[in-house]
């Protein structure tokens, strides 16, 4: 290994060691392996849209100062990070069309293994669809919802109805700057058009499309995506589970879901307590099936079944050199290509499932969800037929796994602040009004080797916590947060200031709520506008004492969440820069002079604690526009910048 790496995670640190003694490549071999990387592209200066390019512009000012065509640094960074933006966008939306065949799969075949497990999320579907409910059969309902939806990813007039959910103010702030999406699918097909060779070439133009497309997204895919996951896997209410490597058990057939659907893996948690395949596991020497999940899909599965998660992005290869992982099952987003070579050496079997995302080395099970049960009871026996493989001297799982508890919704969450017979966010604002909660932070997102692994999570959300700020939390981020005790009630003691511990104590919620995976920061969209709407706290989401962070983010979907929010009105800071500083005037942009458009804005911080001051800085300016009183048990923290 090249560098010498610390880890917060006992588990990690243990298989980074066992890997680097058994001579197994691990992410941060390959990272390091990559260095130095481009530096053009880390500024966002390099462009091959056409093939009169590859072209690239020097930053220094010593070479060309646009590309053949004539792009400036300013459009060649723009179309960039706009075509992340519909990358991710895409990525998240599609995942919600899926859930939404789902549907339309349930009214057609009645016998199918999914169902309507909450009908009152359908309702409240059916309400912002216009699809009338009064004295109807819930099959009715549920088969003009799905092809409302269906219809919507590519409607040719009208605008996305989820958007219509946001607070007056701020869809009136998003009609004013003309980024009202239309269409989900239209919105990235626009991106890509404006992008090409010769079209937009004006770089806010190009921003403001890029913020129409990630709205379509954080308001439109990814929300009917997360609402539609609720009516047909069930509305997750707080649960227990376990966190990391340590819940891979060596006497038991382990199978690792990993990706982003719960189409399949929610089948396979439930088939996976069958007692055909129980007996099937003790007749090859194992005492049954330990099912668990890696990334979203286990967020997923977590939320509503209670499978434990057996780690985060970063820890998807460490899992297979436990060797006692038997199968691990991928859908879609955020597999790596290359866990085929980690899995070489062991006996463990890549099945993908999805037709969309095939992997060299992989066994392809395609997954019909027409027969989702077979599928799922396939491929557990062949995981099962695949125990005897395993080389029982080579295995090695860290005795590292923590409690948590987790699945806390838009809904669910404040039934808890509000008291069980009394849903409502009027116990939150008043402690926000009071000065017990400084005020709220969604603190989000992946893992990446360009940083210390999990220390940027972890250090913002302590900070957070310690300044009395209610942390809400999806994706990797809450992965990392169950596997270090945060998502625990009793965290609240260990880590919160005085006011938001008296809150946390009171109504029996951990500190850091876990809201699901990185599709579900809809939900976070949700709470801050049923915060508005409670009223006492301002007209809008940017009057809000909120901020947002992903401090390790890694994929394109992240670029696409960051953007919705900021254009929501969040201020949201991220540890590495996006690719744009090679563009002064796009950086200046996005860092400062969009808040004046959307109340929002980026900032980039490398060190977290910093990056938690400025969220703090970020809070008690918006609390003193607010005129709230001051905090009930003010702690000092760095004002200056
Ligand atoms: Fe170069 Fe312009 Fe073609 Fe991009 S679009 S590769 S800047 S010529
Ligand atoms: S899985 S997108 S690494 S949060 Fe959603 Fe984690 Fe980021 Fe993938």
């Amino acid at each position: 290994m090249a560098r010498e790496l610390k880890f917060a995670d006992a588990a990690t640190q243990q298989m980074v060691r066992h890997a680097e003694a058994e001579q197994h490549e691990t992410v941060w071999d390959r990272y390091d392996a990559m260095q130095p990387q481009c530096g053009f592209g880390t500024l966002g200066l390099c462009c091959r849209h056409c093939s009169m390019g590859p072209c690239r512009i020097d930053p220094f000012g010593n070479g060309p100062k646009t590309g053949v065509c004539g792009a400036t640094a300013d459009t060649i960074a723009a179309r960039h990070i706009v075509r992340m933006i519909a990358a991710g966008a895409a990525a998240h939306s599609d995942h919600g069309r899926d859930v939404a065949h789902t549907l339309a799969l349930i009214v057609k075949d009645p016998k199918s293994a999914y169902s309507i497990k909450s009908e009152s999320k359908l309702r409240a579907v059916a309400a912002v669809y216009g699809v009338e409910t009064k004295d109807r059969e819930i099959m009715d309902i549920a088969a003009e919802v799905a092809k409302e939806v269906l219809t919507e990813f590519g409607q040719s007039e009208g605008t996305v109805r989820m958007v219509k959910t946001a607070p007056a103010a701020r869809y009136k702030i998003w009609e004013e700057l003309g980024i009202v999406p239309r269409a989900i699918d239209r919105e990235v097909v626009e991106t890509m058009h404006r992008t090409h060779i010769g079209v937009d070439a004006d770089y806010k133009n190009i921003i403001m499309q890029g913020m129409r497309t990630s709205l379509a997204d954080g308001w439109g895919g990814s929300m009917i995506g997360t609402e539609l996951s609720d009516v047909i896997f069930s509305l997750p209410k707080p649960l227990r589970t376990m966190a990391n490597l340590g819940v891979l058990k060596k006497d038991y057939v382990n199978v690792v879901v990993h990706g982003h659907e719960p189409t399949l893996s929610d089948v396979i948690a439930v088939i996976s307590k069958d007692k055909k395949l129980a007996e099937r596991a003790k007749k090859v020497g194992a005492k049954g099936i330990n099912l668990s999940g890696i990334c979203c899909t286990a967020n997923e599965i977590m939320m509503r079944h209670g499978i434990p998660l057996a780690g985060s992005y970063m820890q998807q290869e460490l899992a297979i050199m436990t060797g006692v992982v038997d199968m691990m099952i991928v859908d879609v987003q955020c597999i790596w290509p290359g866990l085929d070579k980690t899995a070489e050496c062991f006996h463990t079997k890549l099945v993908s499932t999805s037709p969309k995302a095939q992997m060299p080395g992989f066994e392809h099970i395609e997954f019909d969800e027409h027969r989702a049960i077979e599928t799922a009871t396939q491929l557990l026996e062949a995981a099962i037929d695949n125990f005897p493989n395993r080389d029982g001297q080579r295995t090695f799982i860290p005795d590292v796994a923590e409690r948590a508890v987790a699945g806390f919704t838009t809904e669910s969450v404040f039934q808890f602040l509000g008291g069980t017979y009394r849903s409502t966010y009027r116990p939150l604002n008043d402690a926000i009004i009071a000065g017990r909660i400084r005020g709220l932070a969604g603190v989000v997102g992946c893992s990446n080797p360009n940083v210390e692994f999990e220390e940027g999570h972890l250090t913002i959300v302590k900070e957070l916590l310690a300044n009395d700020v209610l942390v809400a939390s999806t994706g990797c981020n809450s992965i990392t947060c169950a596997k270090h005790g945060l998502m625990q009630p009793e965290a609240a003691l260990t880590y919160a200031g005085e006011g938001l511990k008296e809150v946390c104590r009171a109504v029996g919620i951990p500190p850091v709520l876990h809201m699901g995976a990185c599709l579900d920061n809809s939900r976070i969209l949700r709470v801050l506008t049923n915060v508005v709407a409670e009223g006492g706290l301002g007209e809008d989401i940017s009057d809000l004492p909120a901020a947002g962070a992903a401090p390790e983010w890694m994929s394109e979907k992240a670029v696409c969440i960051g953007f919705y929010f900021v254009a929501s009105g969040v201020y949201t800071v991220i540890g590495k820069p996006l690719p744009v500083a090679g563009s002064a005037a796009l950086n200046s942009y996005l860092t400062d002079g969009i808040e004046a458009d959307t109340g929002g804005r980026w900032e980039w911080e490398m060190d977290p604690i910093e990056a938690a001051h400025k969220m703090l800085r970020h809070i008690d300016k918006k609390r003193k526009a607010l005129k709230l009183k001051p905090m009930m048990y003010e702690q000092p923290f760095p004002q200056a910048e």
